[in-house]
């Protein structure tokens, strides 16, 4: 029987989509305790946008007076097609937790004792407007660096550019996609997006390398993905772990970790040697395809057998099958790309290059061009001029395309090369998201001002001067939100209850603090309804259609070559470039090349992490309503090793890493469904910090173990798939 969609999502994570609607029971009781509900109505939907990941899909939140009752998707949204995933449906728990963000707080202990006291906006404003005017006479504007992640970040973009400073870091860039947008820059000229320009949809084969699709809960890709596979599309997992996705492919291949590279360059080999490239594509559309036929002979299957641990027949088989395919083949490209450092960005150009070969660039079930749709912007003043970047030196990771956030934080600690003395912190926890810790707390205590916006008191916000509180994204305005898809358009975000107590929208906080620092011609309005209007007019897009209806979309036009596309490539020589020049002048190999990584000492285990269904990062995990179903807080070990090492399933341990750190205690799932040489976390637990009384003290933080890192020395990325633990057993 073939599976359908519907199965699919019942046999995987999707379970807990409809698991979270009938926990709604919490709100539900909520709300027939609240006199003016009626328990069985669907009350008054109002249309926004979900921010509890960044993949932004249209959600219509159900309120009755100021209570919300439910989320569900938006019909009329390309992203949702009227579905969530579980945390855009449990998003009610984050509306009502407890433990949010209610007031302006100044600290008055020493940084990171979480020991702050209530002030007013006025109060907290004022204090950071003359830090920040103090600073810009001390060092300059530049000596501030904001970090962020998610959307709402627009705001202190824009307040920060008008202030004068260009050093935003994301840690979403080095520590994320950054080697994959490098990578697919250089070979096609433009990078995957977000979300990424996948028609997994309609892919006859789908390979899989390490995106564990089903966990990492992407709605609209996981929607198709479970169209491909009902369709019974040939998929192809590579992933040391069984993971969910494994557990729906034809074959799994359990690569022994950060070998994909040797698997990548022999696919290749048999591909070309094979003559199962799609020639006449390759012969219009590429450029250096000799350079690469020549540099791939050595790369064998049986010396790839050897790198990766896998069966050299197998990856014969497996690479015919992905040809045979073509074009509506796709190897995916990933998200999370930062891996092992030291070949991440080849590992990225390689399968650049496979789906090159394959003409699945352009093609139904490959790549598509999303049509997009122009958006004017209300004009302001130009900005200052700004220094460069502080996060690089000379000649070091030339082709990042964003500033990266462990190199501002270098900056902040040698004053090189000039001095970082104020963060900025929007929407991301820096404690968790940045490898080696210890770092980012000696930068900390050499601010002279931290600045925190969030919605809760994440680990970072113990150590702020100032934290802002929030409105979260269903209590806010925030700037239109492109849709760039098979169908692109604009979707608004708009509030759907009040906020909490004093909390306030990132739209005024920052408008408010550009007042207070004389940049208000940067903020022409008085209120961001007003701005959001403007906009549309100049847009020609009806406000009012986009508030009722969440999305206006745009003309259809064609998003693939099958409908029409034409094809174009913004690299230099026009061309898809198989052989980077631009790699070779910067001194790089200009073809993918394999690092071998660094054995696992023996008695360790390679430290693994990645994503659980039900959460987004430590973002989600103090969440009830999302904590009740999920908590995905085990370290994977194999069962077979734990059973040597005499730990039973469940058994509760200690991670040791290398350099000695050690975890908070912890429980172990045994299980097959992972290779020997490694163990795997869900990133986003172990949480310190004391104002998250729900998630504080449930599992183990990997990023406290990751206090060594593999630099990209392309672009950057910090490689933090290099530790290695043992386990230790506790009483
Ligand atoms: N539910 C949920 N979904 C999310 C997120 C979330 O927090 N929650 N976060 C979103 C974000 S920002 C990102 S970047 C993406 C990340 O999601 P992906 O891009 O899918 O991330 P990866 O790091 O590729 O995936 C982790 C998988 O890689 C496997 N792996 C580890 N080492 C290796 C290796 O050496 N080789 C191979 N082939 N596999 C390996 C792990 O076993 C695990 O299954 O997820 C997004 N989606
Ligand atoms: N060890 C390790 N490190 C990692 C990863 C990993 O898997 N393991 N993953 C990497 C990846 S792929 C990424 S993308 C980064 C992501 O890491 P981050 O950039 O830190 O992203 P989040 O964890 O989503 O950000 C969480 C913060 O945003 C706050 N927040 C939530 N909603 C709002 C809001 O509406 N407004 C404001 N102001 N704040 C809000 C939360 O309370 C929390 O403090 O981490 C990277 N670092
Ligand atoms: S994928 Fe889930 S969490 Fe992310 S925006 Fe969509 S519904 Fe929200
Ligand atoms: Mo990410």
């Amino acid at each position: 029987m073939p599976l359908s969609r519907r199965r699919f999502l019942s046999l995987g994570a999707g379970t807990l989509a409809t698991a979270v609607a009938a926990k709604l029971a919490f709100s539900r009781s909520a709300a027939a305790a609240h006199p003016t509900i009626d328990p069985g109505t669907d009350g008054h939907a109002v249309s926004t946008v979900c921010e509890v990941c960044f993949w932004k899909c249209g959600v219509e939140a159900h309120v009755v007076g100021d209570r919300l009752i439910k989320i569900r998707g938006n019909p009329r949204h390309p992203l949702s097609n009227g579905k969530l995933c579980p945390r855009g449906v449990g998003a009610v728990g984050l509306a009502y937790d407890p433990d949010r963000l209610v007031k302006p707080l100044l600290r008055v202990g020493p940084r990171g004792s979480e020991e702050f006291k209530a002030v007013s906006w006025d109060e907290a404003l004022s204090y950071i407007a003359n830090k920040l005017e103090d600073l810009r006479k001390k060092y300059g504007p530049e000596s501030v660096a904001l970090f962020n992640h998610g959307s709402g970040a627009s705001w202190f973009k824009h307040l920060l550019s008008a202030y004068g400073t260009a050093n935003f870091g994301a840690p979403s860039f080095a520590q994320c996609r950054g080697p994959r947008d490098v990578a697919f820059e250089l070979t096609f000229g433009s990078d995957p997006g977000s979300p990424e320009i996948l028609d997994i949809g309609h892919s006859d084969c789908l390979v899989l390398i390490g995106s564990h699709l089903g966990e990492n809960m992407h709605n609209t890709q996981v929607q198709d993905f479970a169209d491909a596979v009902a369709r019974g599309a040939d998929l192809i997992v590579v992933d040391p772990r069984f993971s969910t996705a494994a557990s729906k492919a034809k074959t799994w291949l359990p690569i022994r970790p950060g070998t994909d590279t040797a698997l990548l360059l022999a696919w290749i080999h048999v591909i070309v040697t094979e003559q199962r490239y799609q020639r006449a594509y390759v012969e219009k559309y590429t450029s250096g395809f000799d350079e690469l036929a020549k540099a791939i002979v050595e790369y064998t299957p049986e010396w790839a057998a050897a790198e990766t641990g896998l069966d050299a027949e197998v990856i014969r088989a497996t690479a015919r099958r992905i040809a045979g395919a073509a074009p509506a083949s796709l190897v995916h490209p990933g998200r999370h790309a930062s891996w092992y450092g030291a070949d991440d960005t080849h590992r990225s150009r390689a399968i650049a290059i496979l789906n090159a070969l394959l003409g699945s660039w352009g093609h139904r079930g490959g790549f598509f061009r999303p049509s997009g749709m122009k958006l004017a912007k209300v004009p302001t003043p130009a900005y200052p001029k700004a220094k460069p970047p502080a996060d690089r030196r000379e000649g070091e990771a030339p082709f990042a395309l964003e500033p990266l956030a462990q190199g501002l934080r270098r900056a902040t600690l040698d004053g090189q090369p000039y001095p970082i003395k104020g963060w900025f912190v929007y929407g991301t926890n820096l404690i968790q998201a940045l490898p080696q810790r210890e770092e980012t707390l000696k930068a900390i205590q050499a601010l002279e001002l931290l600045v925190v916006v969030d919605v809760l008191p994440a680990e970072i916000a113990g150590y702020a001067d100032v934290v802002l509180p929030e409105a979260a994204y269903l209590e806010r305005f925030d700037d239109l939100v492109p849709i760039a898809w098979h169908k692109s358009g604009v979707a608004l975000r708009q509030p759907v209850i009040p906020p909490p107590g004093e909390a306030k929208p990132g739209w005024w906080i920052a408008r408010e603090l550009g007042q207070r620092l004389g940049l208000g011609a940067y903020f022409p309005w008085t209120d961001v309804e007003g701005y959001l209007k403007e906009r549309c007019k100049l847009s020609g897009i009806d406000y009012a259609t986009l508030a009722r209806d969440g999305v206006v979309l745009a003309p259809d036009k064609p998003t693939v070559v099958e409908d029409g596309l034409a094809l174009t490539f913004a690299t230099e020589s026009g061309k898809i470039e198989l052989y980077s020049e631009k790699l070779a002048k910067a001194g790089f190999s200009p073809l993918p090349k394999y690092e071998r990584p660094d054995g696992v000492p023996a008695g360790y285990f390679r430290l693994l992490y990645g994503r659980a269904p039900a959460h987004t990062f430590g973002r989600t995990t103090n969440n009830r309503l999302l904590g009740e179903l999920a908590h995905n807080d085990r370290v994977w070990i194999n069962a077979k090793v734990a059973k040597d090492l005499g730990l039973a399933d469940g058994a509760t341990v200690r991670l040791v890493n290398q350099d000695g750190i050690k975890s908070a205690p912890v429980q172990i799932k045994a299980t097959e469904r992972i290779r020997g040489d490694c163990v795997y976390m869900v990133h986003g637990w172990g949480h310190t910090a004391k104002g998250l009384r729900y998630a504080k003290g449930r599992g183990a933080d990997d990023a406290e173990l990751v206090s060594r890192v593999k630099v990209d020395p392309v672009m950057g990325g910090t490689g933090m798939r290099v530790n290695f633990v043992t386990l230790q057993k506790e009483a």
